[in-house]
């Protein structure tokens, strides 16, 4: 699979990787935001405390406390405008 809908793939497959460390699969928890961002993102902000809340807050726009697929994958998008311009 290539092209756009190879990278969707691999898009659900990193949430689903990190989601699932923990019971709830569908969500991203902080801790595991965490991790993400130290692994797939090194450098981005995720080593300090205070920059993994600013994170968490920026992706978690209903304010519920988990970062769904669809907060992630917004902030993908941002990511990827952010990267471009
Ligand atoms: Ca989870
Ligand atoms: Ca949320």
């Amino acid at each position: 699979m290539s092209g756009i809908l190879g990278a969707i793939t691999i898009l659900k497959k990193t949430f689903d990787k990190y989601a699932g460390e923990d019971k709830d699969k569908t969500t991203l928890s902080k801790k595991e935001l965490a991790n993400m961002l130290k692994t797939e993102l090194p450098g981005a902000g995720g080593d300090k405390q205070a920059e993994v809340d600013e994170f968490f807050k920026m992706l978690d726009e209903d304010g519920d406390g988990l970062v769904n697929f669809k907060e992630y994958i917004i902030f993908v998008a941002t990511l990827a405008m952010i990267i471009n311009s």
